[in-house]
């Protein structure tokens, strides 16, 4: 393999960081990070990678949102207009949280 072909996915995932939301999937019943940190405006992307049909949910005051079914496949992009913390979850699998912080 030459050089070029080793490097260049490494230049590709440097061009792309910056800008790329921050996604949490979905497989295996567990969100794929137990934390995850935005910034105000910024995108945060649930991703179901898994075989199974999800929720996903706030209840917080201020951030409250809910995708009531995600398909096999499906993106939901959620942005927040401040800062806090607060649980995610879903309502078909109570075990399933993960907890985001909004950050200026
Ligand atoms: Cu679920």
């Amino acid at each position: 393999m030459s050089a070029r072909l080793l490097f260049a996915p490494l230049a590709v995932a440097l061009i792309v960081a910056p800008l790329a939301p921050v996604v949490v999937g979905q497989k295996g019943k567990k969100f794929s990070q137990s934390e995850v940190t935005v910034k105000v405006g910024e995108k945060l992307v649930f991703n179901n990678d898994d075989d199974v049909t999800h929720n996903v949910f706030s209840a917080a005051p201020g951030f409250a949102f809910n995708v009531v079914a995600m398909k096999p496949g499906a993106n939901h992009e959620v942005a927040f207009t401040k800062t806090g913390s607060f649980d995610v979850r879903c309502a078909f699998h109570p075990a399933m949280k993960v907890k985001v912080t909004v950050t200026k």
